[in-house]
């Protein structure tokens, strides 16, 4: 599930210029931050940033290729939490709010994936961290749980390739969820509202995420 490096650029660029004009470093990056955006807006615009199923690195899809070796570092790059228990690393992107195929794109751009929530243990370790951190609350993360290629999974990237979403499952039956497929909610995203569990909603909303690196 790949997206075309021109829009994964862009995205990167949006998000270290936002993050960087938010703190007021320097007047003349609003207006490379707009170009930017600008920029983004018209490559979706013209279908050039659309997402496929097709193998990515590290990430084998039903049409694609296998991709290089994963790579699972030992520990936790700066500006993720490492959990000992989960062996993993996680980190909270709260500076902007994307689309999801662009999260997944921006997590990849760190060597990470959205986040693949496998046990009961790692969903409240998460609601634990939304719930008591210095997050932001009433608002969607995404997820990497997708059923962009026909079944719900778990997106891949360059720490593990995309997983079944199997086994382990949070969604939030009052809504009877998830729903069939004849609608577009896609993507998987948490919010307090709901306690966390999971539902299904429109990929093209644009949400913090979260991302993840699991360790060797
Ligand atoms: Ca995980």
């Amino acid at each position: 599930m790949g997206i075309p490096m021109l829009c994964l650029l862009m995205i990167i660029a949006i998000v270290h210029l936002g993050h960087n004009a938010e703190a007021g470093k320097c007047p003349n990056l609003e207006k490379r931050l707009k170009d930017a955006q600008t920029e983004l807006e018209r490559l979706r615009n013209t279908g050039q940033c659309e997402c496929s199923c097709m193998g990515q690195p590290g990430a084998p899809g039903p049409a694609g290729p296998p991709g290089p070796p994963l790579n699972q570092p030992k520990d936790c790059p700066k500006g993720f939490t490492k959990n000992e228990v989960l062996k993993s690393c996680h980190k909270f992107i709260t500076n902007t709010k994307l689309m999801w195929t662009d999260a997944l794109a921006f997590c990849q751009s760190l060597q990470a994936n959205l986040v693949a929530i496998e046990t009961h243990v790692e969903q409240l370790y998460l609601a634990d961290k939304l719930t008591n951190g210095d997050l932001p609350t009433e608002t969607w993360y995404w997820t990497g749980g997708n059923e962009l290629c026909g079944t719900w999974e778990w997106a891949g990237g360059l720490s593990w390739t995309p997983k079944s979403i199997t086994g382990y499952l949070n969604w939030d039956t009052t809504y009877e969820l998830p729903q069939p497929q004849a609608n577009d909610e896609r993507c998987l995203g948490l919010h307090s509202e709901f306690t966390y569990k999971w539902h299904d909603l429109t990929c093209k909303s644009e949400e913090y995420f979260i991302c993840e690196i699991n360790l060797s």
